[in-house]
């Protein structure tokens, strides 16, 4: 027989209320929701490097401007996430330990690289674009922090996704050669976006738990395939092919049927064996080992200060 602390857990749930940091919940909730927020934090993190790479090559001021702001948005994603993991019991040093020493994972795109600035637009575009359709549907998680984050991270994903849209429909508009770098750009990262999503729902470890829990409030292919309805009339307008020969729309499903994602390639990306696994963890470490200054003169000061108020009371 369940113990009233769990029917008490479920019959909010089931009401729909949110379960805050001092509620009781159980272990294996408290758990899921730390390598779930804290991986997707670690992605926010890792995502701002494959479009920081193009900071100082964008092709205009104006296109500079947005990106650095791009970019720099993500990076307070991740600290919105990491903020709303901490609140499970867990420290930022224990969260950063496990990204840095390969435990946990991050968002398999981001091992892809950007080589062109067309890149940059289909990241904007297609990532993002992915990310929201997740992120829209993670509004309505069980766990107050988490959904509250994402509220406000949804506001700032949809200004990301429309701005790679724009930067892709200028390509796409522009020369014959510009228009060749949006094709080869969307060649390149429609498959890695549907990825995103997760494996098949069949294959996926924490679905069936997360949606009982309403971690999820919907599963990984039903999410992929909202993204693959609403991708193809976006690429009809910017007049390009799509990428999947076998996409069609299917009148009885009301849903376009597709080709089949590389299962193999996704899962030796998050093996590690992606094209920049290694290169985005040894920029990382790099850049927080160069923040360490940064982070005593942070710790200093409090001390200083605490001493000073401890003094005065
Ligand atoms: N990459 O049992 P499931 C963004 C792992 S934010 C790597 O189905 P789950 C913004 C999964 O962790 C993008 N690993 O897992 C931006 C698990 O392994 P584990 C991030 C993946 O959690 C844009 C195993 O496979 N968004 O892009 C992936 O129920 C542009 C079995 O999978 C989020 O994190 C993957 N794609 O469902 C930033 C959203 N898929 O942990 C910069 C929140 C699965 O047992 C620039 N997260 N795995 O070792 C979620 O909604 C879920 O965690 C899923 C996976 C849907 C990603």
């Amino acid at each position: 027989m369940s113990q009233p602390h769990e029917e008490r857990f479920m019959q909010k749930i089931d009401a729909e209320e949110k379960i805050e940091p001092k509620d009781w919940m159980p272990a294996a909730y408290r758990k899921n929701l730390i390598r779930q927020i804290s991986q997707h934090a670690h992605s926010e993190v890792i995502g701002m490097q494959p479009e920081g790479n193009w900071i100082t090559r964008a092709p205009s001021l104006r296109r500079k401007a947005v990106l650095l702001a791009k970019v720099q948005d993500e990076g307070g994603h991740g600290l919105y996430l990491y903020s709303a993991t901490e609140t499970l019991g867990i420290t930022r040093d224990e969260l950063i330990e496990a990204l840095q020493s390969g435990t946990a994972k991050y968002a398999s795109i981001f091992n892809y690289p950007t080589q062109t600035w067309a890149d940059v637009a289909a990241i904007g575009w297609l990532v993002d674009g992915a990310a929201i359709c997740n992120q829209v549907s993670l509004q309505r998680t069980s766990y107050g922090p988490y959904s509250r984050a994402m509220i406000r991270i949804c506001k700032e994903e949809s200004f990301h996704q429309r701005q790679g849209y724009e930067a892709m429909l200028a390509m796409a508009r522009g020369s014959a050669e510009q228009k060749q770098m949006a094709q080869d750009a969307l060649n390149r990262f429609y498959w890695p976006a549907l990825m995103m999503f997760g494996p098949h729902d069949a294959e996926s470890a924490h679905s069936a738990q997360s949606m009982t829990w309403k971690i999820k409030r919907e599963t990984n292919d039903d999410l992929r395939q909202k993204f693959i309805d609403q991708t193809v009339p976006q690429i009809e307008f910017l007049g390009l092919d799509h990428p999947d020969p076998e996409i069609q729309w299917n009148e009885e499903r009301r849903h376009y049927d597709h080709g089949e994602i590389d299962w193999e390639e996704f899962y030796n990306v998050i093996k590690g064996n992606g094209h920049a696994n290694r290169q985005r963890l040894s920029h990382h470490i790099h850049a927080h080992e160069e923040g360490q200054w940064v982070r005593d003169a942070v710790n200093a000061y409090n001390k200083k200060h605490k001493a000073a108020r401890n003094k005065a009371a």
